[in-house]
This record gives C-alpha cells, structure tokens and sequence, in this order.
C-alpha cells in the first residue's frame, strides 16, 4: 500500500479506529511483525497470502486467531469468524463485495482471489466497525489482490512476477503471473492464476471428487496525482468441473464476470472521499452425476443451473476537524438471483428453485473518533434496509406423490406476500486506553444486525440449498422471519515487550432472532423430504443464541533471528431457548511455529492442534469429531532480488485426521464413505518458484 493511499485509508473507512491509534510505537511493532508474514495486534490480523503454498485463500483465514474457514469443497472455503460464517461474516475483495451465483456458496467470495494474487486477507479483530460493511453481525474480511504498484522513478516501465508451485498431492499444479506496466501516474495491470489438481489422498483413502480446474484473471488500469488515486478493473472467474464432496453436487461450471471502480481523493488534508463501485455475473452449474458416483436410478439425476449477479457500492468521507474524525457514507448492494433443477434423463423434469429473486439492501453511516493522549475511541450508528422479493414457482416432471406436495407447496408460496422488507440499526462503540508504550486495553460494544438471506426466506422446496451448510438436510425457507440482532463486548490487551508480544481479545455475544434450522411443521414439505433425504426437513426460524470465547496471537523473539509464535482460539456457541449447540464451530485449537529468518533465508515449522469437538448441534444430527495434531514444515529462499524457491510439507507425519470444519462425505461408493467427516489431506510435498521482474 503506497503512502498516499495509506493516508486516505487512514482517514476512511475499515481502519478508523486503527490507524488513529497507529503511533510510532505501534508502527515499529506492526513493521516487525509483517516479518513473519502475519500480522496481529487488537485492531487487524493480516496474512500475506502470496506467500502461503495454499490453493484456496479462504485456508489462509486458519493463520489469523479466532478466525477459520468452513470447506465445502478444495476451492469453496467459506469464512469463519468466532462462531460465525456464511452471510453472517461478510467479505469484500479491496472493499468491494461480490455476489455469489451459487445457493450453496460453491463460489464462495474468497474463491474470487487466487493466492498467488492476492496481497493479503485481513480480519477487523473485535467487533467490526460501522463503516466496514453492512450486516457484518460476524465479522468482516477484506481480500486485497495484487494488481502491481506504481513506479517510484520517473518514466514508464515494466514490472512483475511469473511462478508455479507444484504439490505431490493430488499432483495440485498453479501458475500465476502479474505483468505491470507503469510511471509514477499509471500503471496498466494483468495478473492470472490457474489451478489444476486430481483427487487428493488422505491416509483413509482418496476423496473423490476433488479435482480442481480454476482460472482467474484480471486486468486494472490505475491513475493517480498528489491528491487522487483511481482505479478500474475487469475480471473473469472461469472455475470447470472441481468437486465439492461435502455438498449434494459439484461443480460442473462457474463462468463470472466482475467490473469495478475504486476511487481515494483527498480534498484537503482534512477532508477525504472515498467511492467502491462494482458489478459482477455470475452464470453456474452444478450436478450430481458428472464427477461423483452418479444416483442408483437416472430418476435422480439432477443439474442445477444458477445466476447471480448485482452490483455494490460504497460511497463515502472522512472529515477531520480539530481531534476529532468523522466518517460518513452510503452502501447499496443490489442482487438477483435465479435457480432451475433440471433432469437430463427427463425433460418433462424442472423444479424452478429460485425464480427472479431479488435482495436490495440501501445503508447509511456515520461514525466519529478520536485519539487524544493515551485515549482513543469511535462510535458509529448506521442504518441498513432490505427489500427482497421472489417471483412464482412451480415444479414438473415429478412422480405423483412427490408432484402433489410439491405442486401444493408452490401454490402455497404463489399465493403468499413474498415482498418483504427489513429495517435495522447498527451501534458500535470502541474504547482503548494506551497504558504504556508496552500495554494497551480496548473495549467494543455493539449491537448487529442481519436480515434473512434470500435462501433463509425463499427455499419453498425443501432442498439443500442453504448457502453451503453442507449438513445433509433439506431446508425449507420461511417468509416470516426477522432480522437477526447481536449484543456483544469485547475486551482485549495488546502487550508488546523486548521479547514477548500477545494479544488476548475475549467477546461475548447475545444473538436474538438467530436463524437457523428447526423441525418443520409443513407436512407437504416433511412428506417431500422424507422421500428425497429420509429425514423430515428442518424450517429456517428465529430462534435465541450466545457465542463466547477467547482468542489470541502471539509470539515470542527467542534471538534476533528466531523465534516462537502461534495462535489460540476457544469459542462456544449454544442456543439459549432450548439445550443444543450451534453448528460447525471449531473446537478448542492453537499453534506454536518456530521460526527462522535470516537475510535470504526463512525457515518455519509448526505444530497445529486442535482438540475433539463434541459440542455439537444435535437438531441436524452434527457429529462430533476427535482431536488431532499436524505437523507442518515450509522454507523459502529468496536467490537474488529476482528469484524466490519455496518448499513445503504439509502434515509431515502423514497423519489421519478429520478436520471439524472440512464437512461430512455425501458421495456414494468412494474409499469415505458416506456420511463419514472427510478426512484431511495426507503428507504433501510442495515447491515453487516465483521469479519478478
Ligand atoms: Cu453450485
């Protein structure tokens, strides 16, 4: 990030609060800790994606405390923040969101930014700040790709990267490249990743299907002079025939289009805009026959084509008069969504899933800091409105029982007001006190909000579409819901010593109206699900939860040139109405890394442990699963100013473990079985080269 840019930055959005506590102290220690590839202090967590040896980005998120990711499938890593994921922690690529295509994320928004592209993912710590992004009840992640820098020196030059890395595993194949050509003013910009992969092995056997075909490009042109730095970009996602053996299909296609503009101008010193525009198409299809096992009768074949595709935008400025800042602006996201289940071996066969669904959402905000002597704070207010719609649906081509529920199921629907719309206001006030140039403690307060997805409120048959929770039930949508509503504080410490630097942050949120699944009481939908699945299906509703825990990053310099850090994180999800627990939450988990960094040289190798989750969530039967360690080692030799070698081993022990997170087999006749916890990756052996220019 220039300076230029950081200085706008500053003023607006995400970082308000962090970089008006940025002092010279912090600098030093933030600087310091950009060395190991991974920055933490109580504000941001940061992580340097380039240099992770990673296929999807979303894996980068298990680097960052409290922070994880639910996989679905080697490319469709859906982001977890302290007990939350999905639509509830949004995620924006250099602060623009993305819509999905995929009614089960399958193209989940990190699956937009190749590793070998992007820059760096960033998780705001805490409870996130009202200008960040909406409905950011969970959280908010903020990928940033790589699309070159200007030029210092005067006059027009080249820059850039090529790389590939290889891993044995799966024989994972990548090669990226960034070709810049720029001046101090202008810099014209393509950068592209493509991911090739087989069915990866795990010490129980291979998981089929796995394989990975993604290609991803992008081409920028930036302007900038002293006070105004411009960007537009166009993008292309073209992901083909990748398996996601935790969901009920793959991935056949993912054809996207993404535009976008992003505009800093800094008025005065004291006055500053900001504007993040984009659009993008999404075109998907998915089936359950072409990669995995097919169905035991043609009557089950299905394929599922989906669109998605809207716009976002964000608009807004930062005013500083005498110590105080304020922040001010507009969102508007604006989305449409289609889905038709169609059987190849039976044309009368369609099931209009999603018909013309529409979910706008028009936001506004204000928030106002300070940071005068050893105190800071920001408080923030922003209200949000969604209007959501859906057309009508029907279903044909199903046999007579089923036809019948379903037929009643979508006169049922056709007949209901399905035009809805949701209010909401959101609260965050943040507190931090410099003790010393050692210690700092914060305080967060805040009150969040989330409307219903367009899923939670329009899945009329009972389907798994559900946004990737991948639990193997079929769901029905309901058109009464509410808006979720958190209440939550946080407290945290920042201790930054001669050797020991750590960062303990400890939340605790109350979440009225959650929505999550509960067993339904429409018999057409039971009967139907009951058919398809053998179990009744569950009914989106609000219902009452509490989500608490601790989380911390640390590390600690044993020599100038070595040292030990790792991470942290417990967290604790229950409902509060009835005895259950919430749904796919990590268990109790840490690392500890020792690492090397000498001039051209670093070396790392870490323990990674997580422990048995049984607190599980038993209204959609979740097992639970055991506790394991991992080693991992990994090298990077840096040959030159031009040449960068990496070498990785992942689980160097080839150790059989079953990550909470990775999802439950849902592919018949494979080495897993089904309804087995997919097992995680064995012993891979990676290395790479990346050569700039
Ligand atoms: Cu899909």
């Amino acid at each position: 990030m220039s300076t230029s840019r950081t200085a706008i930055v500053g003023l607006l959005g995400a970082c308000v609060c962090h970089a008006a506590l940025a002092d010279d102290e912090d600098r030093t220690v933030i600087d310091e800790i950009v060395v190991a590839g991974q920055e933490f202090n109580t504000a941001l967590t940061t992580i340097a994606v380039e240099d992770e040896m990673i296929v999807d980005s979303a894996d980068a998120l298990r680097r960052l405390p409290g922070a994880d990711r639910n996989r679905n499938g080697r490319l469709t890593g859906i982001a977890q923040y302290r007990g939350m994921f999905g639509d509830r922690v949004p995620v924006t690529i250099d602060g623009i969101g993305v819509i999905s295509g995929g009614p089960n994320a399958m193209d989940a928004p990190l699956s937009y930014v190749s590793p070998m592209i992007t820059k760096a993912v960033v998780v705001e710590r805490g409870i996130t700040g009202v200008a960040s992004a909406p409905e950011s009840i969970g959280g908010h992640v903020d990928a940033e790709l790589s699309r070159g820098e200007f030029r210092e020196a005067p006059g027009f030059g080249i820059g850039g990267m090529v790389g590939a890395r290889y891993a044995d595993n799966g024989a994972t194949r990548t090669t990226a490249g960034r070709f810049t050509l720029g001046s101090q003013s202008h810099r014209v910009s393509l950068i592209g990743q493509l991911d090739r992969a087989n069915d990866v092995s795990t010490p129980a056997g291979k998981i089929s299907p796995s394989r990975v075909s993604r290609d991803r490009y992008d081409l920028s042109y930036a302007y900038r002079n002293d006070r105004t730095e411009v960007e537009v970009f166009a993008g292309e996602l073209d992901t083909t025939d990748t398996g996601t053996p935790a969901l009920a299909m793959d991935i056949r296609y993912i054809d996207s289009q993404l535009f976008g503009l992003s505009l800093d101008h800094e008025q005065s010193p004291n006055l500053s805009f900001r504007a993040r525009l984009g659009y993008n198409d999404v075109d998907h299809v998915m089936d359950n026959f072409g990669l995995r096992t097919p169905p035991p009768t043609p009557a089950r074949f299905r394929q599922n084509r989906t669109g998605g595709s809207g716009s976002n935008a964000t608009l807004s400025m930062a005013w500083r008069r005498g110590d105080y800042l304020v922040t001010t602006g507009v969102d508007g996201r604006f989305a449409e969504h289609d889905s038709v289940i169609t059987n190849p071996d039976n044309a009368a066969f369609e099931i209009q899933n999603f018909n013309d669904v529409e979910r706008d959402l028009v936001s506004a905000f204000a928030a106002v800091s300070t940071d005068v002597g050893a105190a800071s704070w920001e408080a923030g207010l922003r209200y949000s409105r969604v209007e959501s719609d859906a057309g009508e649906v029907s279903a044909s081509g199903m046999m007579a029982m089923m036809g019948m529920n379903a037929g009643e199921l979508a006169d049922r629907f056709n007949a209901a007001d399905r035009s809805l719309s949701f209010e909401n206001v959101d609260a965050v006030i943040k507190f931090a006190y410099q003790f010393s140039p050692r210690l700092r403690a914060g305080m967060d307060l805040g009150t969040k909000t989330r409307a219903p997805s367009y899923q939670e409120l329009y899945l009329w048959l009972p389907l798994q579409a559900t946004g990737g929770l991948a639990d193997g039930r079929n769901y029905i949508g309901n058109l009464d819901l509410d808006s979720e509503r958190s209440a939550e504080v946080a407290v945290s410490l920042d201790w930054t010593g001669e050797r020991l630097a750590v960062s303990p942050q400890a939340y605790y949120k109350r979440v009225d109206d959650y929505i999550q699944g509960v067993p339904a009481d429409v018999m057409p939908a039971n009967m139907l699900a009951g058919m398809m699945s053998g179990a009744q299906a569950l009914m989106f509703d609000n219902v009452e939860a509490e989500i608490y825990g601790v989380d911390l990053g640390w590390q600690y310099r044993l020599t100038p040139t070595l040292r030990l850090e790792g991470n942290a994180a417990y967290v604790r999800g229950r409902r509060t109405d009835i005895d259950d627990n919430l749904y796919r939450l990590p268990p109790l988990n840490g690392s500890v890394a020792l690492r090397y960094v000498r001039d051209v040289l670093s070396l790392r190798a870490e323990v990674v442990g997580y422990a048995a989750q049984d607190k599980v969530a038993a209204y959609n039967g979740e097992e639970a699963s055991s506790g394991y360690g991992i080693v991992n080692a990994s090298m990077a030799w840096q040959l030159g100013n031009a040449v960068r070698l990496e070498f990785q081993a992942s689980n160097l022990f080839d150790r059989g473990y079953q990550d909470h997170l990775a999802g439950v087999n849902r592919v018949r006749e494979v080495d897993i079985p089904v309804g087995e916890r997919l097992w995680g990756e064995g012993r891979t052996l990676a290395v790479g080269a990346i050569v700039s220019f």
